[in-house]
């Protein structure tokens, strides 16, 4: 079975009541992959899962938070839902505004999303209105839409989202039956580490998971305003969903890597798109440019003998690689080849005596 959604699985853990109508699309539940190709050929010592979160209905972790966000919207009498996106906040809030029959109004930064995202965003019939700037402008925009009772904001600043979010923990500890020791995670406007953490600790309250994992995140290099400690005027970055410089959540993802005695560090795009490709090859689990920013976050840890022997590690990659296909294109690094329809040329091409 593919899942009744997240609000119907955890609805004790969320802020739903009878009344509350359920906008779903049956997001959650997805696959948590156990991963030693790459344990392997790194000669790592530690158990890798990895938390397939491209394989949500709109095709990335959004989902989660959006199906409450939307939910919450409908009971408060919402019509008109509003965000400022990077891709795939965009596309998630569209899809469940066409599910819910409420409009939905996107402010994307101009052509510094990736092509699939913006397919998903109009498919889905959202007011889409591309900015001449780039995500944190947008985003100053749509808060100060927010202060009129026309619109809705479903950002990670609408607190539905972060509680939807969270379930991502929960699955996670359901499938291992406790927590990881460490969890890894790519960090853009810092919503997706404050709800894990969230959701860590709302279980150990709960009685369902006796320790709690170290929260370990990951900035692109020319984009990690959190590392830094500093905002960034103009984030630079090839994995465009994490093209932020002044997020949002700022201080709750500092607040969880500090309680979980984490961390926070940046990789270049060259070793996320190296680790983006690594886990396409090795382990078959195809991935976008900033979802593969843990995973490099992962190799370099692992190279600075930062994972204790015997751990186990979680690493959640945000949004499917069909997002931004361009740039897996071309970090295949190989090309097609054209040849004509006869044996023999399928055969010389191979190198096939
Ligand atoms: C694939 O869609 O901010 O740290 O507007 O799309 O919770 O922001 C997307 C962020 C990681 C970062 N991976 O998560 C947006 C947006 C993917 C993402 C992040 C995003 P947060």
């Amino acid at each position: 079975m593919r899942g009744q959604g997240i609000i119907r699985k955890y609805k004790e853990f969320l802020p739903v009541n009878e009344n509350t109508p359920i906008i779903s699309i049956n997001e959650g539940n997805t696959p948590l992959i156990y991963s030693n190709n790459i344990t392997n050929h790194i000669s790592g010592n530690f158990n890798l899962y990895i938390k397939f979160e491209g394989l949500n209905p709109t095709a990335s972790f959004k989902d989660r938070g959006m199906t409450l966000a939307v939910s919450k919207a409908v009971e408060n009498g919402a019509k008109v839902i509003v965000c400022a996106s990077t891709g795939n906040t965009s596309a998630s809030a569209a899809a469940y505004a066409a599910r819910a029959g409420i409009k939905c109004v996107v402010l994307i930064p101009e052509g510094k999303i990736a092509y699939g995202k913006m397919a998903q965003a109009l498919i889905h019939g959202a007011i889409t209105l591309e900015i001449r700037g780039n995500f944190d402008d947008a985003l100053l925009l749509v808060r100060e839409l927010g202060k009129r009772e026309e619109f809705e904001i479903v950002n990670s600043i609408n607190p539905y989202r972060i509680q939807g979010q969270k379930t991502g923990a929960f699955e996670i500890c359901d499938s291992l039956e406790s927590a990881p020791d460490m969890h890894f995670l790519p960090v853009g406007n810092a919503g997706n580490i404050t709800s894990y953490w969230m959701g860590y600790n709302e279980y150990k309250k709960a009685g369902k998971i006796k320790s709690l994992p170290k929260m370990m995140g990951w900035q692109a290099e020319g984009a990690a305003p959190i590392v830094r400690g500093h905002v960034i005027k103009n984030p630079e970055t090839i994995a465009s969903a994490i093209r932020i410089g002044n997020p949002a959540s700022w201080q709750l993802a500092n607040n969880a890597i500090k309680e979980s005695e984490g961390a926070i560090d940046s990789v270049t795009d060259e070793e996320l798109l190296d680790a983006q490709r690594m886990l396409a090859r090795m382990e078959g689990i195809f991935v976008e440019p900033a979802s593969a920013t843990g995973i490099a976050g992962l190799l370099k840890s692992n190279d600075n003998g930062q994972i204790p022997p015997g751990t186990t590690v979680v690493v959640t990659v945000t949004g499917h690689g069909l997002k931004d296909p361009e740039i897996a294109v071309e970090n295949s690094k190989v090309k097609s080849v054209v040849i004509n329809p006869d044996i023999s040329s399928v055969l010389n091409t191979l190198e096939i005596t």
